[in-house]
């Protein structure tokens, strides 16, 4: 029986040195000889149709037997795992002095580049920049800048209502204008004063080449008391910014207009900077190209927000940021700004 044991136990060994160095397979042959039916297990149990004095001696055996095969097998389990490790790593090998891959720079857009760009020249003017809601209320985007209850741009065709979004449950307004911020700041802060308000604002206008339902402005306020601030200083400001913004041998022009918030008020035409004013298709053979609008802060508007119109003058301007890049960059159409195209965008 000793010899059967021994013999058994040497097989498993010689078996285990030939088996290969993988973890399944070693699994595998755990099972067969040393799990609860594996070959050297079930000899233990022929220990009872043993004579009573050889039993204790031949259980010794067996379990030595299993102990040396158990022994054996840890061993080939640790030479398993380096040999996996060392496959992986060769397999996996990285060549870390190749170049890496190109990253793909992103840019500022070109609406914000041109903001910044309106924003800069009039700063160099003294000019602050302030922010407000893009939700608004209808006494900043409408009552305050002289547009009654029954003004057509008040009307749901023109503007986006948010029924309850207004203080105290009233109807809310997506900003039609910065505007609305500049009555917040000429309602808080003392004169003289000199803002631009940059933003998105929201009209409902059908989407082609030039319109689209949002849009972003700059607009511009300067207040002070009466008789500091004149319409000569306003004509002087769009000047300057035009030279800076479209080139310094191009004319300026302001036509006379109409808007309630101002009084008088102008639109103001720059020379066309593709023919330079003789005329050609894209000033439609008129020399010059509307860029902005303005005008003389009108009295109501000084009223509704806190101050003496008969003590206090001011002027107010506003342009469409994209019909200025439009113009400035020869962009054909309004659409190219939000389709994200990063052939488009990559030229700002
Ligand atoms: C206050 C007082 C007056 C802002 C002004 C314009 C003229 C104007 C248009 C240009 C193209 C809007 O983007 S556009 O469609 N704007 O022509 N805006 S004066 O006047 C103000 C603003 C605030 C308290």
């Amino acid at each position: 029986m000793i010899e059967r044991v021994e013999s058994l136990g040497a097989a498993a060994l010689a078996e285990l040195e030939a088996g290969p160095l993988e973890e399944s397979w070693l699994a595998d042959f755990e099972v067969r000889v040393l799990g609860k039916k594996g070959s050297l297990t079930l000899l233990l149990r022929e220990t009872g149709s043993l004579p009573g004095p050889e039993r204790p001696a031949f259980g010794a055996k067996v379990n030595a037997v299993k102990a040396a095969v158990q022994e054996r097998l840890g061993e080939r389990r640790a030479r398993a795992a380096q040999a996996g490790l060392a496959a992986r790593l060769e397999a996996e090998r990285l060549d870390v002095t190749l170049p890496g891959r190109p990253l793909r720079w992103g840019g500022v857009h070109p609406l914000t580049r041109m903001t910044w760009e309106i924003c800069d020249i009039f700063g160099r003017l003294g000019f602050n920049v302030e922010g407000g809601p893009e939700l608004e209320d209808e006494f900043h985007n409408f009552d305050a800048l002289n547009m009654p209850a029954d003004h057509p741009a008040r009307d749901g065709m023109d503007s986006y209502y948010l029924e309850g979004a207004g203080p105290g449950g009233a109807r809310g307004v997506l900003r039609t204008h910065t505007s609305s911020v500049q009555v917040r700041v000429l309602r808080r802060r003392k004169l003289p004063l000199r803002m631009l308000a940059p933003g998105r604002v929201y009209r409902r206008d059908a989407a082609d080449a030039t319109h689209g339902a949002q849009f972003h402005q700059v607009e511009g306020l300067a207040v002070d008391r009466f008789g500091a601030v004149r319409f000569s200083d306003l004509k002087g400001t769009l000047e300057a910014f035009a030279r800076l913004m479209f080139g310094r041998r191009l004319g300026v022009r302001l036509r006379p207009s109409h808007f309630g918030f101002t009084e008088p008020s102008v639109e103001v035409d720059v020379q066309c900077f593709q023919c330079q004013g003789s005329g050609c298709a894209l000033c439609r053979r008129s020399g010059y190209i509307e860029v902005m609008g303005a005008g003389m802060v009108h009295p109501g508007v000084f009223r509704a927000c806190g101050h003496d119109p008969e003590a206090t003058a001011g002027f107010a301007f506003g342009m469409g940021v994209e019909r200025i890049a439009m113009l400035r960059w020869g962009i054909p159409d309004i659409r190219l700004f939000t389709e994200n195209d990063p052939r488009f965008l990559a030229q700002f």
